[in-house]
């Protein structure tokens, strides 16, 4: 078998998203996510520009052949534009195997470890009535597993917190990345957040109790000292984890959080390779490993990351926000069924106009995901519906202090 196309489809159907479609001699055909939220164009440009010509005549059945021959002919190596171009590549060409196989890509990958993917949803709240609304929401629609964001008094926009909550029926939907012609400014002050987010936590126990398991995102704006006290303080939360607590490009910083607390940690959306986790994992400083697919090199190199993790007991917990497409999140459930070390997996639901796009036959019931059992990966693109909607410039926001420092979104 041959590979005669290789085509790149960038479409912004609720938001931007770019996905590679491998096409083989033999009529099948295999879909990769390469959507780099706020920065899509640069991964569309590698592909066109500099991979789309290497794929042309290759053989479709070599992925690790064409992985390493990607990653290592470079020569320019790791990075979320390089990372996302090899993962698009990588998952169209599981994808194609899977077809050609005739079994849903999670056979190939070794069958089930078990009957279905513990999903958590994101729920949050300008107030407590409001966050509690939104949290019944997300158990009315299924989630056995709740993130909890909020609004921080003094601060004027903080991440996660939905512009729309979704209470009046409408879909619960916080999309960070706007379609303006400049990143948005928010403000951001970590004592007002750390002395605030300890009694909503407590607020939430109370009304629902000891079980549900709850989640939350720090989202990088911490310094570890502060990520280790947070960390303290939410102790009596049971918190099922604490993300993203500080910045962790310096990997040893988490040894002082460590140090002082035992909530459950999670790192590692924003990290592109296995290297990004050397330390964090070999020194046990985190319990779950945050990559998403797109952003890790696809299937190939997440499936050795994961498995070097479950040396350490080291679970997955998949990044799965809106701005992960459809291929992505089903490359990402494919894997979740197969690992023996799977976690939990983040399932943030698309929008009407995406799912009019990409065709998925992924399920989720009772707070369960299941991947489906179609061949492949059992997601399929309608390039008429994708040409509806061009490509729309849109930026993450950026934080600034209040005496005007640039600051972690
Ligand atoms: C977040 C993301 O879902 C998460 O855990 O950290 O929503 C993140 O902000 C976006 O993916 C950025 O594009
Ligand atoms: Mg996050």
């Amino acid at each position: 078998m041959k590979i005669i196309a290789a085509d790149v489809i960038v479409s912004s159907p609720d938001r931007n998203f770019v996905t590679l479609k491998i096409t083989t001699d033999e009529g099948l055909t295999g879909l990769g996510d390469g959507t780099l939220n706020g920065r899509e164009l640069a991964v569309a440009s590698y592909l066109t520009d500099h991979v789309v010509p290497l794929l042309i005549g290759r053989d479709p059945h070599r992925i690790e052949d064409t992985w390493q021959f990607l990653y290592r002919s470079a020569y320019w190596r790791r990075g979320p534009v390089t990372m996302a171009a090899i993962a698009a590549v990588d998952v169209a060409l599981w994808d194609i195997k899977a077809k050609a196989a005739g079994m849903p890509l999670y056979q190939l990958l070794g069958g089930a470890s078990r009957t279905g993917i513990m999903a958590y949803g994101h729920a949050s709240g300008r107030d407590l009535p409001e966050l509690f609304d939104s949290i019944r929401l997300h158990l009315d629609l299924g989630y056995r597993s709740i993130r909890v964001q909020t609004s921080v008094p003094g601060i004027n926009a903080v991440y996660g917190v939905a512009a729309q909550p979704g209470v009046d029926g409408k879909r619960y939907d916080y999309e960070p990345a706007q379609r303006t012609p400049l990143p948005a400014e928010e403000d951001w002050d970590t004592r007002s957040y750390m002395r605030h987010l300890p009694g909503v936590f407590e607020a939430v126990r109370n009304e629902f109790g000891p079980e549900l398991p709850l989640l939350h995102d720090g989202h990088h704006r911490m310094t570890p000292i502060q990520a280790a006290k947070l960390g303290k303080a939410l102790e009596p939360y049971d918190l099922f984890w604490l993300e993203d607590c500080t910045p962790a490009e310096n990997q040893e910083a988490l040894r002082l959080v460590r140090q002082h607390t035992t909530t459950p940690l999670a790192i590692g959306e924003v990290f592109n390779t296995v290297w990004d986790y050397q330390t964090l994992i070999r020194e046990q400083l985190i319990d779950y490993v945050r990559s998403a697919v797109t952003h890790t090199g696809g299937i190939t190199a997440m499936r050795k990351l994961l498995d070097f993790a479950a040396q350490y007991q080291i679970k997955s917990g998949i990044h799965g926000p809106t701005d992960i497409s459809p291929v992505g999140m089903a490359a990402a459930l494919h894997l979740d069924l197969a690992i023996h070390n799977f976690g939990i997996q983040e399932y943030m639901q698309h929008g009407a106009l995406t799912n009019e796009v990409f065709r998925q036959s992924f399920s989720f019931t009772d707070g369960y995901l299941h991947p489906g059992e179609r061949p492949g990966l059992g997601v399929e693109l309608d390039e008429e519906a994708a040409a509806r909607f061009p490509y729309q410039p849109a930026y993450l926001p950026f934080n600034r202090l209040k005496d005007g420092t640039v600051h972690d979104w």
